[in-house]
């Protein structure tokens, strides 16, 4: 409490000519693979105002990030926690900032932070205060507030440190008409400049679904907000519009459902549609969504297509009918098979999400996830991916397995134990054994899942491209065989052994398979960069290669 003292004098000089009230500096440091659109949209909230924003990237050097922040000299430091498992990194960068700019206003927003204000103001020392679930009205409020040299310990909306301890104030009621909000600042991006300028965009907030591993409903809910809120079809196209004129050509929704909320969901979808291809957008526009699989039915994705939607993100998540019970999914896994059979025949490139273990898996469902990836992907038609659910904040599965006292409450990454002290070694196993392939930028299942979308993207109108789809899917379909075979044989063999290796590398026959699968896995990454260095125009699409 003691950062803002010298506040008011030093806020003297920032009035702007012709305005009421003085402007303020505010800084985010924000993650952002693709464009933070929670920062965007209270960047923009603030800009209205009159403050000025500056966005910076947490992964960026530290040392280049306190000159920063201390040439910017900001009155608030905000940082965007989206990803629970940030905290860490976080707090590291906090404490860096603190002494750079040591009278700011530090507050936090984002998921987890909104769930767990108390501990995270524990975990993260430097900061003065939480912005809980969604920020735009309360951080103007408190901008303007610490502006004023006023009282922020009362706020709406607010957890903040007091002099008694952490007083975490009544929430804010969410806005009903998103068309309200300032479209999000994307001032700092030049579109012109990429090869193939994407960005990203939201139509709504919130989801009418209750899958027990997902933070969505409890997060809106905390705000009074109830179900999906939509924004009106054609302003949303008015904000398409003036993307792409500023040269934008793929628009990444960012709507955690496109389609939810029954035939409401699937009219409003269609009115986007039928507005953009009336303006003329789908000449130059493709679009990304994602969707559940049951939402694909026939006649809901054609006026999509029509529109510009060439790729589908579904949110799969199992194959085993028991995980997906416990998942309350609410749907079995025949419905994903004909939602990627309607997809090949649509033409579409798609991947999607897959917990290949929960916390009460056993080697059965393993196996059973295993065998349906096999029908569903089998035949290259997108990379494998897999994870296990991690039960984040605000979750009923982490809800549940505190109740089991399987939870760690210190803990911020939720980690957890299996049931069955195999499937333990088997994840160590999977997690280290595909690491490359799975999440590193330039690995095989990134860079299939970019050739495929660019395969099918461009079929049409790069006849040079178009003969490219059937070498990426049969790249993908070989990498997605070495992984079933190789996770195949990893879980027979901890099936059958008597004594269990502490690490899955202390026992000979699981260290060799990861061994031979990292060779193979090497090979198929040079065979795909082959194939994309031999396609100059395709190669400068794929940033990926660089
Ligand atoms: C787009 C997206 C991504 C993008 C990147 C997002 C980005 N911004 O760069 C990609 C595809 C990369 C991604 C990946 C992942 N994601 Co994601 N993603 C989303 C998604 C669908 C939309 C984000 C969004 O635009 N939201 C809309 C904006 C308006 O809301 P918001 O971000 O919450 O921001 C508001 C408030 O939180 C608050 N706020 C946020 N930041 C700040 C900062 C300050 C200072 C203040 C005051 C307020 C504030 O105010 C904002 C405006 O109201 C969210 C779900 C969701 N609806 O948020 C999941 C979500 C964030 N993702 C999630 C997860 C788990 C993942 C993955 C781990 C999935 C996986 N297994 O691989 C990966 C991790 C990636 C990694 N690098 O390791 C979880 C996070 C859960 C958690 N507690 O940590 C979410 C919440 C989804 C869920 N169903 O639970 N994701
Ligand atoms: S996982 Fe997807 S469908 Fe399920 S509740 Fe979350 S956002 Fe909705």
């Amino acid at each position: 409490m003691t950062h803002h003292l010298s506040l008011l004098g030093r806020l003297a000089s920032r009035r702007v000519p012709g305005s009421r009230s003085p402007r303020a500096r505010v800084l985010f440091v924000c993650y952002q693979d693709q464009d933070n659109l929670g920062v965007r949209y209270l960047s923009s909230r603030l800009r209205e105002q009159g403050h000025e924003t500056r966005l910076v990237s947490p992964s960026q050097d530290i040392a280049e990030l306190e000159r920063t922040a201390r040439r910017f000299d900001p009155l608030v430091v905000g940082f965007s926690l989206i990803f629970q498992f940030h905290v860490a990194s976080f707090r590291h960068i906090a404490a860096r900032l603190r002494s750079a700019c040591p009278t700011a206003h530090f507050t936090i927003g984002g998921h987890y932070a909104s769930f767990e204000p108390e501990r995270v103001l524990a975990r993260i020392p430097a900061l003065d205060s939480v912005v809980r679930f969604e920020g735009e009205d309360t951080l103007a409020e408190l901008v303007d507030r610490l502006v004023q040299g006023a009282e922020v310990h009362a706020l709406p909306g607010l957890a903040a440190r007091t002099e008694q301890g952490i007083s975490v104030n009544a929430s804010r009621a969410g806005r009903d008409d998103l068309d309200a909000l300032p479209w999000p600042d994307r001032d700092d991006i030049d579109y012109e400049r990429e090869v193939l300028p994407m960005a990203s965009i939201l139509g709504s907030r919130g989801c009418p679904w209750r899958c027990s591993f997902c933070s969505i409903i409890t997060f809106y809910e905390a705000n009074g907000t109830r179900g999906r809120r939509r924004r009106d079809p054609r302003r949303v196209v008015d904000e398409m519009e003036h993307l792409q004129r500023r040269g934008v050509r793929v628009l990444l929704w960012q709507d955690d459902d496109f389609l939810a909320g029954g035939k409401a969901g699937v009219a409003w979808a269609h009115a986007i549609a039928e507005e953009s291809v009336r303006r003329g957008l789908h000449r130059s526009l493709s679009w990304k969504i994602s969707c559940r699989s049951d939402e694909i039915k026939d006649g809901v994705l054609a006026p999509l297509v029509q529109a510009g939607l060439t790729h589908v993100y579904m949110g799969v998540e199992s194959g085993d009918p028991d995980n997906l019970r416990s998942m309350n999914k609410l749907l079995l896994p025949e419905v994903h098979l004909r939602a990627g059979e309607m997809l090949r025949e649509l033409g579409l490139s798609f991947d999607f999400g897959f917990m290949l273990l929960e916390p009460w898996s056993t080697l059965a469902t393993v196996r059973n996830n295993l065998s349906f990836l096999r029908r569903f992907v089998g035949d290259g038609a997108a990379p494998i991916p897999f994870c296990r659910t991690l039960p984040y904040a605000g979750t009923p599965i982490e809800q549940r397995l505190r109740e089991e006292g399987r939870l760690d409450p210190d803990d911020c990454d939720a980690d957890y134990r299996f049931l069955d002290a195999r499937l333990d070694v088997f994840y160590d196993f999977a997690l280290r054994t595909f690491s490359k392939r799975n999440h590193e930028r330039h690995g095989v299942a990134n860079l299939l899942r970019l050739l495929l979308f660019h395969a099918h993207r461009s079929a049409r109108s790069d006849p040079s491209v178009g003969a490219l789809k059937p070498l990426a899917l049969g790249l993908t379909r070989v990498s997605n065989s070495l992984l079933l075979e190789v996770l195949e044989a990893a879980l027979a063999h901890l099936e059958s052994i008597h004594e269990l290796p502490a690490r899955f590398d202390a026992d000979p026959v699981l260290d060799a398979l990861s061994r031979l699968a990292g060779e193979h896995d090497a090979r198929l990454l040079d065979d795909v960069r082959r194939l994309v260095r031999a396609r100059p125009r395709l190669a400068q699409q794929l940033p990926a290669l660089d």
